[in-house]
């Protein structure tokens, strides 16, 4: 199977997870790498938490913020959909059936308030402590997922479209879902394929130029089968992360996850943060013809926090 990018034949290091197949069979590879790299003397996780999160791919940390803070963040979220300027920002992305603001990227370096969220020890020391070394920043986003026309992701791997497109060589990295509404089962929550993150599912079709355009509103390529799917929920099942706002939900940059859309009058709004770790920086996409522009995947590399 040769692959059609040129940078991936300029990429020095080998590519321990093909993806974005021109043809043949998409095949569900095993993880090479480990889940967890620190250990229970790195920070505030115990050995159990540890070996759950190995086990499952995720971490729920119920009331990481309190209700004071979560009308704080809340707010900030109304400042920043209710900005003009903003709006026409390529860093916002608008639902494309009714153009109200689906999600803010690069929300850090828009909102002061989020940027020391990011920075906050009760995430960074946990963040740490999972990759087993410093991180910083891939990608900060927020998600709207407005009531009534929320549309929801389809299933899929972040970092099946991190390495493909952002040159991540490893699922060494982190996401961390703050939620700042009320997650139900039915406005949208996002559910995950507990122990999913051990399976790399390749994903057939080339990534087309400047795929972040669309993929970001609706994501057709570098999203696995229904066979595929199937497999991995008879295997694994599927956990939904409910609960009240100031939860945060910690996963493996691997899982399979995805969400429904939201069709109620409660909105499902989160804060989005991925920590990459500084021993796993980006290089050129592996299934890409160009990088994504910085804002979707930083390669501003310091170590956070320090
Ligand atoms: O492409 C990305 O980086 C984004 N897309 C999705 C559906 N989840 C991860 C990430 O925010
Ligand atoms: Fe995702």
């Amino acid at each position: 199977m040769t692959l059609a990018y040129e940078t991936a034949t300029e990429s020095r290091i080998s590519d321990a997870y093909p993806t974005r197949l021109r043809g043949g069979e998409a095949r569900l590879l095993d993880r090479g790498d480990p889940t967890v790299w620190g250990t229970a003397g790195d920070g505030p996780f115990g050995s159990a938490d540890l070996a759950a999160h190995d086990e499952n791919g995720y971490t729920i940390v119920e009331g990481l913020i309190s209700p004071a803070e979560v009308q704080e963040y809340w707010a900030e979220l109304g400042r920043l959909s209710s900005d003009e300027q903003l709006k026409s920002d390529e860093r916002v992305v608008t639902e494309p059936s009714s153009g109200e603001v689906r999600s803010v990227f690069e929300v850090h370096r828009i909102s002061e308030l989020i940027d020391r969220l990011a920075r906050d020890p009760r995430i960074l020391y946990r963040v740490r402590q999972l990759l087993g070394s410093d991180v910083y920043l891939h990608q900060s986003r927020v998600n709207y997922m407005p009531g009534f026309r929320g549309n929801g992701f389809y299933w899929h791997s972040d970092f099946e479209t991190w390495h493909a497109e952002d040159g991540m060589p490893r699922p060494r990295a982190v996401s961390c879902s703050i939620a700042l509404t009320d997650n139900y089962p039915f406005n949208g929550g996002l559910m995950v394929m507990p122990g999913s993150h051990r399976t790399f599912v390749q994903c057939l079709g080339e990534t087309p130029d400047e795929h972040y355009r669309t993929s970001l509103q609706q994501q057709e390529i570098g999203v696995p089968s229904e066979r595929d799917i199937t497999a991995l929920a008879a295997e694994h099942g599927i956990d939904q992360f409910t609960g009240p706002a100031g939860s945060a939900l910690l996963f493996d940059a691997n899982m399979m996850h995805g969400s429904g859309n939201n069709i109620t009058p409660y909105p499902r709004s989160n804060i989005f943060l991925v920590f990459n770790s500084v021993e796993n920086t980006l290089v050129e996409p592996f299934a890409a013809n160009s990088r994504r522009p910085e804002f979707i995947a930083s390669r501003e590399v310091g170590p956070l926090g320090r």
